[in-house]
Parts: structure tokens; C-alpha cells; sequence
């Protein structure tokens, strides 16, 4: 093939199999490794040259187990066959091209001109692979993309980056997330390139018939997993990549976060302010003025004295507190931190010796090696005080791409050399997983110190993978209505490539909202599980240097606030309901959450993804469920009075009203500042909790459980609970309840599952039965008779909260 610019493995020489493993050789040298992971999931490790470099991953979670899949292998003179219970995947002998298909014949994915590679800069060859595009075939997913849902036609690239005010034609943006989904005649599976460099996709654009990508360097090792259902592939990816463990409970509030808040008596004034107006709220955030000069692990006594005390009474109002940090460490001889890692050696250094410098917000800087195991210990280590002797609850990572000031670049140079973990390499490999290493030992840091707490770290850069250590948002936002759909779709997107901890700058963080804009955004985060409200605040981006004049000259006027109560009435009422709906929507959300914890299924499912096989759903962005049967479809739209969103078929309540409705068709919603369209999944079970000013709060009415009459069928909904902190839930200190509900409209019976022995609130459990056709009615539990009433839309009942079986009929 000397002379064309691309190579073709060409015929196979020989083939071997050694368990799960099948190791195919071709007569020209290059080599790929099938590994049969389980019966869905097939990875292959493709060589140009026969040769396989150490297996090294930092996107697979090293607890990823591969299940023994009962396979049997076998060959014709023109293919290689694998079979699973699930799939078959053939590799052509006489070009190493592979097709799965499932046990019906019908094909998942398959090669179009297959893996190839050809010479590039540096020495590092550049791999690629092809896959057929198919007539009607659909992409989605990529983790962190503005573009639209449906990726066919687009080719986009990863390499974090600092993008302050991107938009949807924005790529790449801060986070890499080398995977995607196709859905094709109803089949869906999910495609993982397991390669930090530089990444590209093209869904389709080039070629119509193709789908290609590619990396400059490493090698092209690809997972793919086979659905069909995309939910299922979802799951399977979070379980490949890996999950986080449970937050605790007050992650799920809602914060308030702003660049930035201080002195300390700004601080206590932002919390009193929402207790005295009653609005809920969890967490305040330190933006870097908490810092003395920008240097990380430091305060700023002039503006906090004694951090540790203001923390500690923040706490005992209910409102934590999370500081930000930023990986450049100021070059500052007279700076204990600095001259620490200096005398450790723990700097990221140039090809030819010297440590590599940038500027950031400090000035000069230099950066820890994240992807080295002493710099992250040392790192972890270093958040002792802050943690122990502070009480800071949590930690904020930002610039972490990272972000280099007035270089063309926005980061280090490509000759920056890493440790990536005992395998040495430049920047170019290392760039994309340097935030995550970095949430990585941050997350260590709050795991050592904050024991038994649970660690809750937020990151803007981050790869795939990253969601092991902490959650996600979506980075400088801008206040436009515009930028308000984008939230939506990118927290929907990031949910469904394993980072469902994700929200976005609620309110936007460039520029200001009006009030209308603020609520809006309001009704869309609080279905996101990391609620914040962020904003830029008095700082005049553009200018990379701070003129501390202004800053102060503006903090006096306090201008550009953005809290719940910045834009007078009606809109911090409007505001204080939205918060609220959020702390009733919380037992519903932290379920979804452990689900997703323990499951790796997505709190945030679109509904494009959810109903694969409804074409009604295909082309809808907006809506989504929040969890197993809540479907949201936020405004997102000036001056909304009805909006137009679409219900898969099958029956669906009105979630305000109670009323039913039929979906598989387009519905126009009364959708005025406070209404948010929400409908709930027939034969759903949802708690219901109380508006709580933050998430510990005690002494008020326990959560209702609201159930909404099947029209036919069995639907199952959990509920889980725990004590929101600590890890007794680990040996057994959860109540995890499942419901069955089944019947029609005349009748109704709700089946109670436990699991657990965390004590349930009380000891009765107030039940809403929405849709029960009936003038006239009577109610069981386990056999007794319980009375029961009408309000409104609904049946009331209280029955004893462990009940097994309650049953509602209708009399004629
Ligand atoms: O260069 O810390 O995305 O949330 O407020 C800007 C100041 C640095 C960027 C983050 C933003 C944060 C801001 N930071």
C-alpha cells in the first residue's frame, strides 16, 4: 500500500482463541484483539503493526467486571464467527472488516471501509475506523456537544476546552466524551472510542454512508455494545465506565453559587436572605475571591477572618459550603504550597526539562501532574485544613482543561510530558483526562478528610470515565433563551454518556436574565441533579486581568445579582414555588439517582432515546423523562403561555391537574411562569415530599405517595430512602420500597416491596390516587377496610406505611 495515504490490514494470516479472547494476525502485519466482555459488550484493539501497548484506561472503571459469556467461535474459509448469547460478530478473513448482529440475523453495526490507518505528524500514526451509515440511521449522545440531538451530519471533535460564551456551533467545549449511539430500524447500540488524544467523529457528513472516527496517536480500541434498547445500552456503558457512589442527600438541593461572593458579612447576608424569604436552599459557593491572591489552599483574611467559623454557623442553618479550586499554583517562593510541590516534584514539566508555566488567574503558574499517583496523593492531601479545621462540605474544580491565559492554545504546549500513570507520554495523549485526574484527587482529598461524609466534588473538564469522581456542569453559559435550550439538551446529552450529575449555570453566566428568563431556567434546572444558580457577577470577561478597582467599585453597587430574589415581583414568588417543587420532587430525584448509582440507568432520559421505537418521539429534543415516569418538557420560550410538547403513546396524567390524558400524539399544555408542563407515566407511584428550606430538615409532613391509575398492565416505581449522608446505607440503613401497580380505571392495586431497615418517616403513609374512575369506591389494605375520600382529582387514603397490598375499587 506504499504510496496511498492509507493502509488496509489486508487478509488474515492466522487466528487463535483463548477464552473470551480472540487474536486475529494478518499476512501484513497489523493484528486485532476481539475480547468478548459479556454477551453484549465486544471490544477490539486494532495494531497497524501486530504490536499492543500495555492495557492501560483511564474511561474503564477498574472495578468493571467482564461477565463469562458462554461464546463459541468458529470459521469458514471467509469469516471468523463469534457468538454470544446475544450477538454474533463476524470479522471478514480476507479484509478483517466485522459485523454484529443479533440472534435474529438482523445487522447492529458494521464496517465500512473498517480500521485503517495512515502516516501522520509527529510519528504518531493516525487510526481510524469506518462504519456503515445506514439510510435512516440515527447518532446521539458524545457526551458534551451544543449541536442538536441526532448527530448524523455533523463531525465534531474532543479536546477540552475552555469555551466561555460557546454556542450550539461551539466544538469542542470543555468536556470529552468519546462515545455515541446509533439507533437503526429500531436496533440500538452504543460505540466507545477508548482514546484520550484528540478525537473526531463524522456521523454521516463527509461521507452519507459513513460514519468514521479517529485519533491522532494511540491506539483504535473501541467497545461496542449492543442494545437493542438504547436505556439498556446506557446502563451497560455506565457499568463499563463506571459510576459514583451515592451523593449526599444536600447535593440534590438546590445552590446558589456567584462569582463571587465576599466578603464573609455578603456571605451571611445571601443566607439569611433566603431563610427570611423562605426559599430553599443547601449550598452557598466560594468563587476564587475567597483566595488570598488566587493561591489555591489559602483565604483571604481581610475578607474572611475566620473561615472556619463562618462555615460552621453556615452549616448549622442548613447551608453548606463549597470552595472552588483551580489547578495552577501560583510561582510564589513565599507560598507553602507551591514550594512543596517544587521540592517534590510533582510539576508537569517541558520535553527539555523546564517546568511548564502559564498564566491563570494567580499569574504565573505551575500544574501538578494529576495523572501521576504521588501528585494526586499530595493534592489530596492537601485539602486537610480546608476540610478538617474549615468544614468546607465540598469542592469545586475548574479550569482544569486546562486553561492557559493569552496563548492561541488556551493550553499547555503539546511537549508538556505527563506520567500518565506509569505511561509516560505528552501532552497530546494526556491533555483530555487532566480534569478528571484532577476530580480524582480531589475526590481522594474529601474522601480522606471528610470521612464519613460523602465526597461531592463538581469539575468543568473532565473524559469519559470521569463521573467516577465527580459531577459536571456546563461551563460559561450565556443568559439567552438560546443558551436556556442548551442547558436542556446538554444535561440530557451528558446524562446519557454517564454523567448524570450535570446542571448548567442556572440563570446563564455571561450577560443577565431578566426575570422571566431566570424562572424559566429555573423550571428547566430543577430537574437537573446538580440545581445551581451561577453568574459571572461584577467581572468584565474579555479582559483576562482583573482590575480589582472596578471590582470593588462594582461589588459596593451590587450589581448583576442573580439570586432567586433579584428581580422583584412576581418573580421571586414565582421563584420560591419552583425551589420548592424541587424539594417535593426530591425523594422522586435522589431515587433516580441511586438508580443510576447503582444501575448506571440515566436520571435524565430523552425522549428520543426512551421511546426508540415511537417516530413520533424521534425528532423531539426538549422533552425528556426526570427518572422512570416523570416527563418534563420545559419552557424555553419568551412571552410561553401554551406549549406544544409531544406524549408517547399510552396514557399520561396531567401532572398539575391529576387529569388524564392519551399520548402518541402532539398536546398543547397551559404552560404560564410556575406551570411547568409535567405529566406523569400511568401506573406510576411518586413521592411527594414536603418544601423543606434544605434537605435536613425535620419535623414536617412526610412524603405522600401519589398513584396514578394504570389503564392496564403492571408498572413498577421505586422509592428509595436513606439518612442523605454517611455510609450506613451500605450495610442495610436504606428503605428501598418497589411498587407494582396494577388494574384499569374502575380498580386499583398498589403491591409493596421492602428492602432495607431504614425506619420510614411515620408510620402511616398518606396515598393520592389519581385517575380511579368513580363516584363511589371502597379501599383495602392487606384485607382490612380503610376509609377512603375523595379530594379533588384524586382518592386519599392513610394506610400503615408497610402495607403489602392496597386495593381500590370503584362501586357501582
Ligand atoms: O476564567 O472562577 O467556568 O464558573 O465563576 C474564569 C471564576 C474562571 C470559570 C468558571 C466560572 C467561574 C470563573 N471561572
Amino acid at each position: 500500500m506504499a504510496g496511498t495515504p492509507e493502509h488496509l490490514p489486508g487478509p488474515v494470516a492466522d487466528w487463535r482463541q483463548e477464552a473470551g479472547l480472540i487474536t486475529l494476525r494478518c499476512v501484513q502485519g497489523a493484528a486485532l484483539r476481539v475480547h468478548v466482555l459479556s454477551d453484549r459488550i465486544l471490544r477490539f484493539r486494532f495494531s497497524p503493526d501486530g504490536y499492543f501497548p500495555d492495557d492501560f484506561s483511564y474511561a474503564i472503571d477498574p472495578d468493571f467486571q467482564a461477565q463469562p459469556a458462554a461464546l463459541s467461535v468458529s470459521a469458514t474459509d471467509a469469516e471468523l464467527q463469534i457468538r454470544t448469547a446475544a450477538a454474533v460478530c463476524r470479522i471478514r478473513l480476507d479484509s478483517l472488516h466485522t459485523a454484529i448482529e443479533d440472534l435474529d440475523g438482523k445487522t447492529i453495526v458494521e464496517d465500512d471501509k473498517g480500521f485503517h490507518w495512515m502516516e501522520a505528524e509527529q510519528g504518531n500514526p493516525l487510526v481510524l475506523m469506518s462504519k456503515r451509515a445506514r439510510p435512516g440511521e440515527r447518532y446521539f449522545g458524545l457526551g458534551d456537544k451544543s449541536c442538536a440531538a441526532n448527530l448524523r451530519g455533523k463531525r465534531l471533535q474532543n479536546w477540552n476546552h475552555d469555551c466561555f460564551g460557546y454556542s450550539e456551533t461551539t466544538d469542542p467545549l470543555y468536556r470529552s466524551i468519546p462515545f455515541y449511539y446509533g439507533l437503526h430500524a429500531g436496533i440500538g447500540y452504543g460505540v466507545l472510542f477508548d482514546n484520550s488524544f484528540r478525537t473526531w467523529f463524522d456521523f454521516a457528513m463527509e461521507r452519507d454512508n459513513a460514519t468514521s472516527f479517529w485519533a491522532h496517536g494511540g491506539e483504535l480500541d473501541c467497545y461496542v455494545i449492543c442494545g437493542p434498547s438504547l436505556l439498556e445500552v446506557a446502563a451497560q456503558y455506565a457499568q463499563l465506565t463506571g459510576r459514583p457512589e451515592l451523593p449526599p442527600r444536600w447535593a440534590m438541593g438546590f445552590h446558589q453559587c456567584r462569582w463571587s461572593y465576599f466578603p464573609e458579612a455578603r456571605v451571611r447576608e445571601i443566607a439569611a436572605t433566603f431563610r427570611r424569604l423562605r426559599i430553599p436552599c443547601d449550598a452557598l459557593y466560594l468563587d476564587i475571591d475567597y483566595m488570598d491572591g488566587y493561591r489555591c489552599f489559602t483565604w483571604n483574611r481581610e475578607h474572611f477572618p475566620d473561615p472556619g467559623r463562618m462555615i460552621r454557623e453556615l452549616a448549622a442553618d442548613g447551608f453548606q459550603t463549597v470552595v472552588i479550586i483551580d489547578p495552577g499554583i501560583k510561582i510564589d517562593p513565599a507560598y507553602p504550597v507551591f514550594r512543596e510541590g517544587l521540592e517534590r516534584q510533582l510539576y508537569l514539566r517541558r520535553t527539555d526539562g523546564p517546568f511548564a508555566q502559564g498564566k491563570v488567574w494567580p499569574g504565573e503558574c505551575y500544574f501538578p501532574d494529576f495523572t501521576r499517583p504521588e501528585a494526586r496523593s499530595w493534592w489530596a492531601e492537601l485539602f486537610r485544613d480546608l476540610i478538617r479545621m474549615d468544614g468546607v462540605a465540598a469542592v469545586w474544580n475548574d479550569m482544569n482543561e486546562p486553561a492557559i491565559f493569552d496563548v492561541e492554545s488556551r493550553t499547555l504546549p503539546d511537549d508538556v510530558r505527563f506520567d500518565y500513570d506509569g505511561h509516560p507520554c505528552s501532552h497530546a495523549r494526556a491533555h483530555n483526562v487532566y480534569g478528571m485526574q484532577m476530580a480524582r484527587a480531589t475526590q481522594e482529598g474529601l474522601q480522606r478528610f471528610g470521612y464519613p461524609k460523602r465526597p461531592f466534588v463538581i469539575t468543568r473538564a473532565s473524559f469519559a470515565g470521569g463521573q467516577r469522581y465527580s459531577a459536571v456542569w456546563t461551563g460559561d453559559n450565556v443568559a439567552s433563551w438560546a443558551h436556556l435550550r442548551l442547558a436542556n439538551l446538554q444535561c440530557q446529552r451528558l446524562s446519557i454518556s454517564g454523567y448524570s450529575f450535570t446542571g448548567s449555570d442556572i440563570g446563564g453566566f455571561n450577560d443577565l436574565p431578566d426575570g422571566e428568563l431566570f424562572v424559566r431556567w429555573l423550571e428547566t434546572g430543577i430537574f437537573h441533579p446538580l440545581c445551581r444558580v451561577h453568574s459571572i457577577g461584577y467581572h468584565d470577561f474579555g479582559n483576562s486581568a482583573i482590575d480589582e478597582d472596578a471590582v470593588a467599585a462594582n461589588a459596593a453597587r451590587s450589581i448583576r445579582n442573580q439570586e432567586p430574589w433579584s428581580f422583584g415581583e412576581p418573580f421571586t414568588a414565582l421563584a420560591r414555588k419552583i425551589i420548592g417543587l424541587r424539594y417535593r420532587l426530591l425523594p422522586a430525584l435522589y431515587t433516580a439517582m441511586r438508580q443510576y448509582v447503582t444501575r448506571g440507568t440515566p436520571v435524565l432520559r430523552p425522549l428520543y432515546f426512551s421511546f426508540q421505537q415511537d417516530p413520533g418521539a424521534w425528532d423531539r429534543e426538549e422533552e425528556f423523562l426526570a427518572g422512570d415516569h416523570l416527563l418534563v418538557c420545559p419552557v424555553s420560550k419568551p412571552g410561553t403561555v401554551v406549549q406544544e410538547l409531544y406524549l408517547p403513546a399510552g396514557r399520561w396524567y396531567r401532572f398539575h391537574t391529576g387529569e388524564p390524558l392519551e399520548g402518541g400524539r402532539l398536546h398543547q399544555e397551559p404552560a404560564l411562569p410556575g406551570r411547568i408542563p409535567m405529566f406523569v407515566r400511568a401506573g406510576a407511584a411518586l413521592p411527594w415530599g414536603p418544601v423543606r428550606m434544605h434537605t435536613g430538615e425535620t419535623g414536617l409532613e412526610p412524603a405522600v405517595l401519589r398513584v396514578y391509575a394504570p389503564s392496564s398492565g403492571t408498572v413498577r416505581s421505586e422509592w428509595y430512602e436513606d439518612a442523605g449522608e454517611g455510609y450506613a446505607y451500605r450495610s442495610g440503613e436504606f428503605l428501598l420500597r418497589t411498587f407494582e401497580v396494577e388494574g384499569d380505571l374502575r380498580q386499583c392495586t398498589v403491591r409493596q416491596l421492602r428492602e432495607g431497615r431504614y425506619p420510614a418517616e411515620a408510620s402511616t403513609l398518606k396515598i393520592e390516587l389519581y385517575g380511579l374512575d368513580a363516584a363511589r369506591f371502597a379501599c383495602e389494605a392487606d384485607g382490612q377496610p380503610l376509609r377512603a375520600w375523595r379530594n379533588g382529582p384524586c382518592i386519599e387514603c392513610w394506610a400503615p406505611e408497610g402495607f403489602g397490598t392496597l386495593r381500590l375499587s370503584a362501586l357501582p
